[in-house]
């Protein structure tokens, strides 16, 4: 066919939005080999991120806002886009200030906290008492009632990670919230807590896995892997696991404590999954996408899925970074994948 005899397509394009129909031959711009986000790597300084929550802790009262949350919005995201700090994960800091109570909800995304600042802070999981202490890793699985109080002095500082912009995005995102605190239940011993030990009538317990993992207990495991040869990627890491299913602590979401140790470069790597990275203790740099970026105590990183990144720990002292991933989700999809230099 030639310029001069070229068909008018117009009448047949415009009869097929009419009567709801896709040109399958118009959708596949931007799709090819690798997949792609528009999200970018980025860094929240924690200088920064503190002084905003502070402030929002000024202005914001907690009966306007119920959870005083500071979202990390990935500097990629498109106006209207559901994204957190990456495609599927929300990264923000909570501030708690001394005797508020962030009022008890459920909803379908899970939940996790690592604790960053203050004492005398509780958050009540399904009737559990959980206090909260620097360091501790908390976890909320989806559609467990929690509160959150706080009976100490000071501020309450923590960084809330959840699944919300995956759950958004497939317009699963319900919540019911209550103003009635709930009851608290006498507390269970740590072997039950922790399913080494069960019940075997009638209905099993609410809570079938540990809601808090201690900071003593993670270092300790580090510390103990520290004289091995560690991942090439990511050094000496451990996984947080549910020891009931020994997998990831949630459906949707796997978390690590990690130490790059002093003098370690770890080779590069990526993978189909995202990754939010909190720096706990010490600095370093981690180069993504070919860019170095320098990282110390208290800065957060989101890292989208499918951007090459390495850690180096160029410093005399450990350094220790907590981070949580999607990689459950993309992996019950089908769709897991690392390439790798190692
Ligand atoms: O503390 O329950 O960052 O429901 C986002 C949603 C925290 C919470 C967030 C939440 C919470
Ligand atoms: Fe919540």
């Amino acid at each position: 066919m030639t310029a001069d005899t070229a068909v008018d397509t117009e009448p047949f394009y415009s009869q097929l939005r009419e009567d709801h129909y896709s040109p399958l031959w118009q959708l596949m711009g931007g799709i090819g080999p690798e997949p792609r986000t528009n999200l970018v790597p980025h860094i929240w300084r924690w200088e920064q991120t503190r002084k905003l929550l502070m402030w929002a802790g000024e202005v914001v009262p907690l009966e306007d806002a119920l959870r005083r949350v500071l979202g990390f919005r990935n500097p990629g995201s498109r106006p209207d886009q559901r994204t957190g700090a990456t495609d599927s994960l929300w990264a923000a800091v909570q501030l708690v200030l001394p005797g508020e109570v962030a009022p008890p909800h459920r909803h379908t995304p899970s939940a996790l906290r690592f604790i960053i600042e203050g004492e005398g802070a509780y958050t009540v999981v399904n009737g559990q008492r959980v206090p909260m202490e620097v360091g501790d890793f908390l976890l909320t699985p989806a559609m467990h009632w929690h509160e959150h109080g706080h009976e100490g002095d000071g501020p309450m500082i923590w960084l809330d990670g959840l699944d919300s912009p995956l759950i958004s995005r497939m317009n699963q995102y319900i919540i019911e919230e209550t103003d009635d605190v709930q009851g608290v239940e006498k507390p269970f011993p740590a072997a039950y807590a922790h399913g080494l030990l069960g019940k075997t009538w009638g209905q099993p317990h609410a809570l079938t896995q540990p809601l808090v993992y201690k900071l003593s207990d993670a270092l300790a495991a580090l510390d103990h892997l520290r004289d091995g040869e560690g991942d090439p990627y990511d050094d000496i890491i451990i996984e947080y696991k549910n020891p009931t299913t020994g997998g990831p602590v949630m459906t949707t979401i796997s978390a690590y404590l990690q130490l790059v140790r002093p003098g370690v470069d770890t080779k590069a790597h990526r993978h189909t999954h995202s990754a939010v990275y909190h720096v706990v203790r010490g600095s370093g740099y981690s180069i993504i996408d070919g860019k170095r970026i320098d990282w110390a105590t208290g800065d957060t990183i989101a890292i989208p899925l499918w951007y090459e990144h390495s850690h180096h720990n160029p410093t005399g002292e450990d350094a220790i970074l907590f981070s949580y991933t999607d990689r459950p989700a993309i992996t019950a999809l089908g769709l897991w994948r690392e390439r790798g230099n190692a």
